[in-house]
Formats: structure tokens, sequence, C-alpha cells
């Protein structure tokens, strides 16, 4: 079979050729015809280990059954120390402009290129089993197969870190993974360590205002931004270093769960976010982000009011705008999760010529740890040659040896200087494509320190909350409450609300009546807190252009359903980009009132109200209305602030659960009269277009 055959892997869906992939064609392997051992002997009997006799026991002699339990007995791998959850997907990368002004990067010089990249989507506190909605950080890992080597930009989707220096880190995660004694909470941060840490560590302030945020349950990875979050520096063919943060904008908009169906979905669905990559890239609607970059002069950093190496600090975008210079798009799901999501090692120090490091102490010390857990996880030197981490571009040193050893280095040097095999391989110098570091000036004593430029915690902390809309800062304020309300020792709630009270009493206030906490005063300043200028780009209300491509919607039928109304409205759904699901009591067909079969996609058995991002209820599917499921799915939709529609006597269905018409609830629309069920289309494409109506969610009285 060709290397653009493979059956996973067509060519007619107009998507360009993607290299990495066809790199990888050699090591695919077909299931084949007859079964082997893994020395290809044909195998007779696959039910029957060899036994003295067919009551006796077995012999050490089967090798058959020996080789086949040895191997599964060793089918785990250690799994990440953090990032443990996560899931990949294939596609490429390609830049708008040469960026040869500000980089000498190859890959980033040619809009007719497209480099081939692999990406990697995790949470961090979970196992490898653990639920996609956990209320957490989101890592978001690139590595592009460039022509001069791979470059990994290791990101999450929160643009500053919980701590300055990577010395710290041990006891950030010990205090956030599952407590030792215990091994509980799985994929949390509601528990006393994590709490206890953060609430004695003040530099972690910002990044908790953005976890507590719903910036840590995204709708779908395909809705969530990413940065580099460390300061890094672009380089130019004349040596001009700038600094620069890289971000990634998703083109569908910055989208969130609503916390209590974040943590449905962890029962009901813990596959959501890998689900949701994999059927969107499955069925051609490729998520796309634009890399965006902010760039400062070395001259200008010091005029910022904050250190640049400090990884606490954004760069408010008010202050140095984004300018996009490409587009990363998936198209294609990996063909073995094992092989390629689970073997694919990144890491932050994978750059090619034109991209560097800067002096973070974070950053500083990730370069040191990625190598080094790689070797453990992945059991040795040699794991740039599994497939899915193998450069696409040559790659010759004399390094030799080692656990896994795949490629046969031919000849007998292996150093360098020499003359015996001409010289080769041989430097190069960078003016033809070597890599050089920056000169950078360093007259410094050897110290453990932090600089005093480290030292304010909190004004970033609050101009985070300042740009908050209301919605937002109550959904911050009750996430707030959720977790310090699992905390078991008070001393530490009480801890925590006076560490907010540096960010906003408002939000220490609200989250100290939230905790019962009654003596709790505000604390008394000499100096007022800052009133920063909001940066409306840390807001994620309004963002994305309303548009409803691939948002899921449910379309609730029983038998004797308007089949006009269903046809109408899925149309106009469809033609608008949405993906339409029918949902009833069970598989198989339901009868319209014209008497068309309608094929069922889901049971409201198995498909909660959860997985969808709105819901239509049309006239006719009277059965619906005795079906507690079915009450429940539509009183949960509108608990969750989603969009509802109905259409003829389906309101009678949301009367029924309890959403009255006359209360002209905000993203419910009715089918009145005189509407057409046009109308009700459009009305509901725009109902869903602005993603959840938050101002129902705050309605503690709905009892979904
Ligand atoms: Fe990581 N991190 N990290 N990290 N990180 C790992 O590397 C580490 C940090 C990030 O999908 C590990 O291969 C240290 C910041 C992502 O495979 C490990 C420090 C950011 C992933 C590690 C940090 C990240 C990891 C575990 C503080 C955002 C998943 C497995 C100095 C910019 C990559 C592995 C994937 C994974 C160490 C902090 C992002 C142990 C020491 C800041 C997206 O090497």
């Amino acid at each position: 079979m060709s290397s653009t055959q493979h059956p996973s892997h067509p060519v007619s869906t107009g998507v360009p050729s993607d290299m990495k992939s066809q790199d990888l064609e050699a090591d695919r392997r077909e299931a084949g015809e007859v079964l082997t051992t893994n020395q290809g002997l044909a195998i007779s009997d696959n039910q029957n280990s060899l036994r003295a006799g067919a009551r006796g026991p077995t012999l050490l002699e089967d090798f058959i059954l020996r080789e086949k339990i040895t191997h599964f007995d060793h089918e785990r791998i250690p799994e990440r120390v953090v990032h443990a959850r996560g899931e990949g997907a294939h596609g490429y990368f390609e830049v708008y402009e040469p960026m040869s002004k500000l980089t000498r990067a190859a890959f980033l010089q040619d809009p007719a290129a497209k480099t081939p990249v692999f990406v990697r989507f995790s949470t961090v506190a979970g196992s490898r089993g653990s639920a996609d909605t956990a209320r957490d950080a989101r890592g978001f890992a690139v590595k592009f197969y460039t022509s001069e080597g791979n470059f990994d930009l290791v990101g999450n989707n929160i643009p500053v870190f919980f701590i300055q220096d990577a010395i710290k880190f041990p006891d950030l995660v010990h205090a956030l993974k599952p407590e030792p004694d215990s091994e509980m909470p799985q994929a949390s941060s509601a528990h006393d360590t994590f709490w206890d840490f953060i609430s004695l560590m003040p530099e972690s302030t910002h990044m908790i205002m953005w976890v507590m945020s719903d910036r840590a349950i995204p709708r779908s990875h395909r809705m969530m931004e990413g940065f580099g979050v460390h300061t890094f520096r672009l380089v130019n063919a004349e040596g001009v270093s700038r600094f620069v943060k890289f971000h990634w904008k998703p083109v569908l908009g910055i989208h969130a769960l609503a916390w209590d169906e974040a943590q449905q979905l962890a029962g009901r669905d813990p596959d959501f976010h890998r689900r949701d990559l994999w059927e969107a890239i499955d069925r051609g609607a490729y998520p796309e982000w634009e890399l965006g970059l902010q760039v400062v002069e070395e001259a200008d950093a010091e005029k910022l009011g904050f250190d640049l190496l400090d990884a606490t600090k954004l760069i408010p975008e008010n202050l140095v705008p984004v300018q996009k210079i490409g587009k990363l798009t998936l198209t294609q799901n990996t063909d073995n999760f094992f092989a390629e999501t689970e073997q694919v090692a990144f890491h932050p120090g994978h750059l090619v010529p034109g991209i560097e490091f800067s002096n973070d102490p974070l950053l500083q010390g990730r370069l040191f740890s990625y190598t080094d857990t790689q070797l453990s996880r992945l059991g040795g030197p040699n794991f740039h040659e599994i497939p899915i981490n193998r450069p696409r571009c040559p790659f010759h040193n004399n390094q030799r040896d080692g656990m896994h050893r795949q490629s046969i280095a031919i000849g007998r040097v292996a150093y360098e200087p020499n003359s015996l095999a001409d010289g080769k391989p041989h430097e190069i110098e960078p003016a033809l494509g070597g890599f050089a570091s920056v000169a950078e000036r360093m007259e410094s004593p050897k110290i453990r320190a932090r600089s005093p430029s480290f030292a304010d915690h909190f004004s970033q902390a609050r101009l985070f909350w300042v740009s908050q809309s209301l919605v937002e800062q109550d959904h911050i304020v009750l996430a707030f409450t959720f977790e310090l309300s699992k905390v078991g020792v008070p001393a530490i709630r009480e801890r925590m609300v006076r560490t907010l009270e540096n960010v906003d009493p408002v939000l220490a206030g609200r989250v100290a009546r939230g905790l019962g906490l009654k003596d709790h005063q505000a604390t008394v300043r000499s100096t007022p807190l800052p009133e920063p200028e909001p940066s409306p780009q840390l807001s994620m209300l309004g963002s994305g252009d309303h548009s409803i491509r691939t948002r899921k919607i449910a379309i609730l039928v029983a038998d004797g359903v308007d089949g006009e109304a269903v046809e109408r409205v899925r149309k106009a759904l469809e033609a608008a980009g949405a993906v339409c699901k029918l949902v009833a009591l069970t598989l198989g067909t339901v009868t319209s009132a014209s008497g068309d079969a309608l094929s069922v996609d889901h049971t409201l058995l198995t498909t909660p109200s959860v997985v969808f991002d709105a819901v239509f209820v049309p006239g006719g599917s009277h059965g619906l209305r005795a079906c507690g499921d079915a009450l429940r799915f539509v009183l949960e939709a509108y608990k969750h602030g989603k969009a509802i529609a109905a259409s003829g006597d389906g309101l009678e269905l949301l009367d029924e659960a309890g959403i009255p018409p006359e209360t002209c609830p905000a993203g419910v629309v009715y089918q009145t009269g005189e509407t057409l069920l046009a109308d009700v289309a459009a009305q509901f494409i725009d109902a869903i277009g602005a993603h959840r109506h938050w101002q129902r969610c705050s309605q503690d009285a709905v009892p979904a």
C-alpha cells in the first residue's frame, strides 16, 4: 500500500498531504492475515496453553504462552508525572508572511509551506484515566517538525504560572496531586494540601485567579487559548534579539462549561474533551488556532513595570498587542494512541535557529526536567528515535548505543574531530544554519536569591479580577467558595481569604461569606489597592464571532413528533455549521405525525443534556412529557444556561419541567401562534451563538 493510501488517511478530503504522517507510514503495521509470534512463527492454537494432560499443569516449555503473557505484563509505561491525561492529533502550521525581520527560523518564512505538527492537549493534576473536565489548567503542547529540526512550544491555556522558580515545582505538584497517604482526591485541587501550599505562596495568587475562573473548565480544547507562558527570544539573521510571548488564539473563540455541567460530565462522559476533538477532526471540522506574538524590544523591557522574566506576569494585550502571524490546523487523528500520544516527548529546549530562551528561572529549570523525565517514562536515551519524536529532517551525530537503539550507525567512526570519515559529521557555522546562543553579557555573582523585580504578587491578580465581567466574577467567587469549602482545616481557609484581600476586598468578603466566616473583617490598608486599567482581552465574554459552527444540538423526539419542524430546524442549524442529533426514549426510529420514520442517534438513557450545547423540542412528542429523563434533560440545559427552543406544543415539556414561557427567560425560544419555523430557527441560532445565557445559571432555585 502506498503511503497516501492508508485507510484512515484518505487523500480525497482536500486536506494537504501531512508530511509527518507520510514519515510514519513505514512504521504502521496492518493486522495481517495469519496470527504469529513476535518471531514470525505461525500459531495454530490461540485458545489453549500447553499442558501435561487436559487437566494437568501448564508446561514451562510453552514459549507461545510465555511470550504473550510477558509482553502483556509490560504493556504499561509510567504515566507523565504531570499532564498524564491528554489527547493528541496531527496537523500543520502555515505562516501568513515571511517573519525575517524578527526571526531567522525557516518555518516562519514561507507562506506557501506547511510545517507538519503534532499537538497534545492535557490536564495537569489527574492520572491517565481521569476525567477531562476537572477544574485545572490545560496543557497545549505543539511539536513542529521543521526543516531545521523539531521545535516544541510546550504551553498551557493560562498565560502565567503558579511559581517563579523551578525549585518550587516538586512542592507545588506534591501539594496538588492526590494526598500521599490516601491517594485522594483524584484530578482535583479542592483539598487541604493544595490550598495549604497556595495560601502560603503569595506568588501563586495571579495563577490561582485564572484557575478559579472559567478558563479552567473549557467547553472544548478547540475553544481555548494557548500560551507559551515564558518570555522567549526571537533572533533574526543579523543577530538582533527581541523578547516574545507566544499565543494561540482559537478561531472558534474562547468558551467554557458551567461548573455544575463540568462535574456531571466527569461521570457522564469522562472523555468529553477527547471525544470532542476526535469527532471534530473525524468529520472534517478541522480545529484552528492563530499563532500570535507579543514582541518587546530589549530596550523597552524595563518600561513595562514588571519583570518579563517572571512567569507569574503576563503582558496585557492593551499594552502590547498580539500580532497574528500564522495558523495551526489539526487534520488527522492518531492511528494508535500509545505510539503517538503516549510516546510523544515534548521539551521546551527543542529549539530551531532564530528562537531562544530568556533567563526566566522557571523556564531554565524546565530545560533540565523534560529530557530527564523521558528517561524513566520512555525507558532510555533513544526516545528521539520513536517514530512520533523523530525529526523529519536528517539528524547525525556521534551518540551511540543505549537501551532500545533502533538505527544502525554504519562505520567505525563515532567521534569528532576525525579524519577517517572525512571529518563528518562536522559543525556548521551560524550563517549556514548552525545554532548559536545569543551572546548575552553575564557579570553576576553566583547567588541563590529572587530578584526584587519579582516581588509584586498581587497587581496582576487584581488586573485579572477587574478585567472580568460581573458574571465571570461571580463564577470566580463560586469556584473559590467550592474549593475552599472542601478544605478541612479552618486556618487554611482563613489564610486564603486574607490573601484574597490583596486582590479585592469584595472578592474576599464574598468568599468569606460563602465559607461561613462570620467574623471576617476587611483588611484596613494604609494605601488603597491600585486601580488598574481593565484589559478587555482577559475576559472571555464576547469572545468569538457568535458562530454556531461545530456546536452539538439535541433534538428531543418521540412518536408523533412534528417531522417538518425537525427537518426545517435541523436544516437551518446544519447550514450554520452545527451538528444535530436526535435523542429519543430508545434507539431505532420514531414515527413522525405524518408517518415518516426518523432515525434516532442517542437515547435519553445514555446521553444527557450536558454533552450538548443546546436543545430543541419540536411539537408532537407527547411521550416525552411523562419521562423523567426528558424533564431532567431540559431542566439541566436550562440550569446550565444553554439555548433551548420549542416549536408547537413542544413548549409543554418545558412547562412541565417548570420553565414557564411567561417569564421569557434569556436564550429560550418559543414558537408562538404567529412565529414561523424559520424564525424559530433563526432566533435559536442567535441564542446558541451567545454560547451560554449565564444569568440563568445563578438561579439556585432550579433543582437540576
Ligand atoms: Fe511542565 N512538565 N513543568 N510546564 N508541562 C511536564 O514533562 C515541569 C510548566 C507542560 O503533552 C513533564 O514530558 C517543570 C509550565 C505541558 O507531553 C515534566 C516545571 C508549563 C506538559 C514537566 C514545569 C508547562 C508538561 C511531565 C517548572 C506551561 C505536557 C511529562 C519549572 C508553559 C507535555 C513530560 C505533553 C509536562 C516539568 C512547568 C507545560 C515533568 C519542572 C510553566 C503542556 O518534565
